[in-house]
């Protein structure tokens, strides 16, 4: 069984967010990047991820040597503080180009602003020493579902993303399924749709996955097998654990502070899959709560590590022998009463 070091652990700049909604402005100031930055090694944590525009602020203006002077003296940064970037991801939501989809789009023209913004976005993660782009295609979807064809939405996805495999021979690509929000109804939904998109693309090998259980759950499926699934066949290159309370706005809870049963399921099926022994990173997708006031910012980060490394150990102590004994005489119901007790201490 792999050590509890074994794990590397991640997070974004996103991750320090102000506590805006739809229904209230933000409750905390907006910190600096580098203050984020400074966090990380201190609470236990090894590399970060990037939007392009966390690596090279309002790159839209910008010319790409700009763009990659900009990303390389971030490279160094992070090389002096022992910082790697986990995984670069184009922001394909936030521009007006954006408004109607990115690959997808209606208009060819910002079809092609989502394809040249991901093609940059692999050259600043080549400055970064970072081979892992991820896709979350946010605004892959329709509000109403005749505006566009999924078949030809496909197409279109796989086109953009046999464009980026072109682009650079070694780059690789994990797709991050959402089944909806911000949209009505998304394309690529769950980790299905997403490794079977893989195998349309002209390198299926280089085209792999990023979880989020929060992403799963709304989608009606369980994170762990989502993880199992996507294990099978090799492609879990990234994971964004959290929770997630019902069918709702995604809430990016800390990990396991709705669900600790399917928390521990999610951490032992990792384990059974030796998921971070090829280098992959946990990254916790979570946001503060709007209520948490400053001195307590990076707590949902530092808890939801702690309560992972809990779940290690609760998965290494798991009398595993006298679980396969019970699923041989199909005594479920004591196995059941195992993991609630194993999970309580008792
Ligand atoms: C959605 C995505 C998003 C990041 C990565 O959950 O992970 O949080 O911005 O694109
Ligand atoms: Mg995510």
């Amino acid at each position: 069984m792999s050590k509890k070091r074994d794990y590397t652990f991640s997070y974004g700049p996103w991750n320090f967010s102000e506590g805006q909604d739809p229904y209230g402005p933000p409750t905390r100031p907006v910190q600096t990047f580098d203050w984020k930055l400074d966090q990380l090694k201190g609470l236990g944590y090894d590399a970060m991820m990037f939007h392009d525009d966390d690596a090279v602020p309002e790159l839209d203006g910008k010319s790409h040597k700009q763009i990659r002077k900009e990303a390389k003296a971030l490279h160094r940064r992070l090389k002096d503080a022992g910082i790697a970037a986990e995984i670069v991801a184009p922001r394909l939501w936030f521009s007006p180009n954006t408004i109607d989809g990115a690959y997808t789009s209606n208009d060819p023209k910002h079809r092609k602003y989502a394809v040249e913004r991901s093609l940059q976005c692999i050259d600043i993660a080549n400055e970064l020493d970072c081979g892992l782009i991820v896709l979350w295609l946010a605004r892959e979807g329709t509000y109403v579902r005749e505006s566009k064809s999924g078949r030809r939405s496909v197409e279109l996805i796989v086109e953009a993303i046999d464009k980026m495999l072109g682009h650079d021979k070694k780059i690789r690509i994990a797709i991050e399924p959402k089944p909806n929000e911000p949209m009505d109804v998304a394309y690529i939904p769950t980790i299905g749709h997403a490794l079977a998109v893989a195998q349309l693309c002209s390198d299926p090998k280089r085209v792999g996955a990023l979880i989020e259980t929060a992403h799963c759950i709304l989608a009606g499926l369980d994170p762990s097998d989502e993880i199992d699934f996507a294990c099978t066949f090799g492609k879990l290159w990234s994971l964004h654990l959290n929770d997630q309370n019902g069918l709702k706005f995604d809430q990016d809870k800390p990990f396991g502070s709705v669900n600790l049963r399917s928390a521990f399921d999610q951490v032992r099926t990792l384990e059974r899959n030796k998921y971070g022994s090829r280098g992959e990173c946990v990254a916790f997708d979570v946001h503060p709560f709007r209520t948490t006031k400053i001195e307590h910012w990076a707590k949902h980060l530092e808890n939801s590590r702690r309560t992972f490394l809990h779940l290690v150990e609760k998965a290494r102590s798991f009398d595993e022998k006298a679980a396969q004994a019970l699923v041989k005489d199909r005594n479920y119901a004591d196995l059941d009463q195992m993991v609630l007790e194993h999970l309580l201490g008792k």
